[in-house]
């Protein structure tokens, strides 16, 4: 016994690998009308008329919805299909519901929209200097954060630095596209969707249709993969929904990949114009930074703006930081989260200054960082985030002996001509977000245990992580627990998975509900037992009494409550063995961790990853396998990001990046090796003291490679993704 610690396997593979996964589009249901969206063809312009005469007439076409005003906050004009101004490419226009989805898409093609064409703004800091292609509007969102005096830090500082880093936009690329079906019976509305959050999705959908249905219900299909994209609701789901309230019949709308690389909200798209000083040591004195975050063509991603300004400081003991957050709006698809939200592009923007600073007094990265680094927590940081706990300083002595090993291996090969180079990066992370997460533990009648949790993970296995929480503190066999999650009708209230918070906060809710559960079970067996509740202790999955070794095991106390048909319930205990939880911590936690890369640029410009180390300190890990898993699926984004992908346009704003051709997301012969060793010193509060893995590689990988790529090519690199032209050797 003691499943916590251990790699156990996924509970949930057995079924998604032999095919038996329920995914949005398996779902088959009499009667479904299937949905196609016409969506704008242009990046700019004014919307005269939607004419789709022609589409009706198409066989099998049902009806066809535009000009739909069902308020939606934070979309392109606040509806989820442009009525006056089309915004960016991929906007819906329109909608068009038939039998089958041949006969939808043939009507969305046969639908003709009339429109005059504007100029589109698609860079940012050009949208600053333009009248506003949104809402007449340039800038969407603003905010300064400033803590002590930066400007007079950085004027009295002996050395100073100015630069400007740049990260690009990318793609989430879930191996499913958003889809949805919304199931109206007249009055009870069904949505199963593709979501992180079925109760985020439930909230916003009673919110605009609350008044039009009795009962709302959303649940999550299988989701083959979301990386923060999926976490609210899209204008697809709400012109679905509207679908079948209308023509009363279930209606799918599935996203094609080229619809969902242009209509699902992409990420990052940031530039900062940093300022800095430093005294010779490599003391970070001051930090201004003007941050620009390209928001598209909503305003709904400027939080993200927020996170990385908070996060900017770091792990490092600056005090005096100015960030000036600017949201632009411009004519692209709107923005909002990817894997690691808002502290990649902090963590990067911090760690590219270390390295500077370390190369400008001619100094080892790692003794940089040791300098700077916060050595006492808790600590609150300039702009009042209070970082909770672990050994920062011990964690990168370690690194540092990863990285003196990895310097070595690179000295031998530079002897023979390649261009090697090795990266460091020290992040440190920000989780927790949401306030609390809830999970429901019972007993059945054959005794087993179903826990119920408000997470919704989509990949992670979170659920197995939970089954090794509850089976342990229940002492019984993990094949005993069944997790299950995402549907609404389920579990009262919850938030979902986004933020590394799952395990924290559902895994605790599980933890603290099978805690009370036990109580329930010796209150019961002690009124069967015909013994004081006090002598009775909860041992191993049953109930034992020390005094005289008698014992009931937790499925007789589970049968006992099932057993008679007649009669009446004799007990002062309450028959159910049941126990809901809604936990939530009053802080953030702060995982942390360094990646250091040793990579070798070609003659070409690719670049190779030779080796990999990645230390993390989340607390407790409850399964090193998830976990591990975790981490590897970060790195090879974060090679992704640096090296492969982005989302590009041309002057016009049609979208250049709409397919895997088009866009290069990492395939196998680009992964490499990676090692990862974990510590867990920087415990949460959390009764089970975790925090979250499931964004720290994404946050880790960016400036390690970017860095060893910098040290291999002699430059300086300050934006991603690095391009392999660049780096040819001439
Ligand atoms: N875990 C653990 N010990 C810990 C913390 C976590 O063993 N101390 C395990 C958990 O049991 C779980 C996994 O690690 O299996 C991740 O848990 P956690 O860190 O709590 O993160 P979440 O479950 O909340 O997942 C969210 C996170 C985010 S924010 C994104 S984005 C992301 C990611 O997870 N998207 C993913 N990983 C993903 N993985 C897949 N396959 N698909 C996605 O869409």
């Amino acid at each position: 016994m003691g499943y916590v610690g251990r790699p156990i396997r996924r509970k949930e593979d057995p079924k998604l690998i032999t095919g038996r996964g329920r995914y949005v589009d398996d779902l088959e249901l009499p009667g479904t009308l299937f949905m196609a969206i016409v969506r704008s063809p242009v990046a700019h312009g004014v919307l005269k008329k939607v004419d789709y005469s022609d589409a009706l007439k198409v066989p099998g076409v049902v009806g066809v919805i535009a000009g739909l005003k069902v308020k939606v906050d934070n979309r392109p004009e606040n509806f989820p299909m442009a009525v006056n101004e089309l915004l960016y490419v991929g906007q819906p226009v329109a909608a068009v519901v038939a039998k089958d989805r041949y006969s939808a898409m043939d009507g969305a093609e046969a639908v003709q929209l009339d429109y005059e064409e504007l100029q589109a703004v698609i860079d940012p800091e050009k949208a600053l200097q333009s009248k506003g292609v949104v809402e007449g509007k340039a800038v969407a969102y603003e905010r300064e954060y400033v803590s002590g005096d930066p400007e007079g830090a950085i004027n009295s500082s002996p050395k100073k630095l100015e630069m400007k880093l740049r990260i690009g936009r990318v793609y989430a690329s879930p191996m499913e596209t958003r889809g949805v079906l919304s199931v109206y019976d007249g009055n009870s509305l069904t949505v199963y969707a593709s979501t992180q959050s079925p109760h985020f999705m439930r909230r916003f959908l009673l919110d605009a249709f609350g008044g039009r249905v009795n009962n709302l219900r959303v649940e999550q299909a299988d989701t083959g993969g979301a990386f923060g994209a999926k976490l609210f609701p899209y204008p697809e789901d709400y012109i679905t929904v509207e679908a079948s309230l209308r023509f009363k019949r279930p209606v799918k709308w599935i996203g094609t990949r080229r619809e969902d690389f242009v209509s699902t909200y992409l990420s990052r798209d940031q530039v900062h114009k940093v300022r800095f000083g430093f005294d010779q040591r490599g003391t970070l004195m001051g930090l201004t930074d003007e941050l620009i975050i390209n928001l598209g063509a909503a305003s709904h991603g400027y939080y993200l703006g927020d996170i990385t300004a908070t996060m900017l400081p770091g792990p490092y003991g600056v005090k005096n930081v100015r960030v000036n957050v600017v949201g632009v709006h411009t004519n692209t698809t709107p923005l909002d989260q990817y894997r690691g939200a808002g502290r990649p592009e902090a963590t990067f923007v911090i760690e590219r200054i270390m390295d500077y600073i370390a190369d400008e007094i001619g100094a080892d990265p790692v003794e940089v960082r040791k300098r700077n680094l916060v050595r006492e927590l808790p600590y609150t940081n300039p702009f009042g985030l209070t970082y909770d706990s672990g050994n920062y300083q011990h964690l990168l002595e370690r690194a540092g002996e990863a990285y003196a090993e990895l310097e070595r291996k690179a000295q031998a090969l530079r002897t023979q001509g390649r261009r090697v180079g090795v990266g460091l990066c020290f992040y440190l992370e920000q989780n927790n977000f949401g306030p609390w997460e809830s999970a429901s533990v019972r007993v059945r009648g054959d005794g087993k245990v179903s826990v119920i949790m408000g997470a919704a993970p989509h990949g992670q296995g979170t659920g197995t992580g939970v089954a090794q929480v509850v089976a342990d503190e229940l002492g019984i066999d993990i094949d005993d627990v069944e997790v299950s999650w995402g549907d609404t009708s389920q579990i009262g209230e919850a938030f979902g998975t986004y933020g590394s918070r799952s395990l924290t906060l559902a895994g605790n809710a599980a933890l603290l509900a099978a805690r009370r559960l036990k109580d329930k079970v010796r209150a019961l067996a002690s009124e069967i037992m015909g013994t004081d509740v006090e002598e009775l202790v909860y041992k191993q999955g049953g109930v034992e009494n020390p005094k005289d070794g008698r014992r009931m095991e937790l499925r007789d106390v589970a049968k006992f409550t099932v057993a008679s048909m007649g009669g009446t319930w004799n007990f002062k205990s309450d028959p159910s063995l049941e126990v809901t939880e809604y936990f939530g911590l009053n802080n953030y936690t702060f995982p942390y961790g360094a990646h250091v890369a040793l990579v070798e640029v070609e003659d070409d410009g690719s670049v190779k990853v030779l080796d990999y180390r990645a230390i993390d300190d989340v607390g407790v890990v409850v399964n090193p396998m998830l976990a591990q898993g975790q981490v590897m699926g970060g790195i090879i984004q974060g090679y992704g990001e640096v090296f492969t992908e982005e989302i590009k346009y041309d002057d016009q704003g049609n979208p250049l990046s709409t397919d895997f051709s088009s866009y290069g997301l990492p395939r196998a012969h680009h992964s490499f090796r990676v090692s990862w060793e974990f510590m867990e010193e920087g415990k949460s509060a959390a009764p089970l003291p975790a925090k979250g893995i499931g964004e720290g590689a994404s946050i880790g990988s960016l400036n390690a490679l970017v860095r060893a790529v910098e040290r291999a090519t002699k430059s300086r690199i300050t934006e991603v993704p690095v391009r392999a032209e660049g780096l040819v050797r001439v």
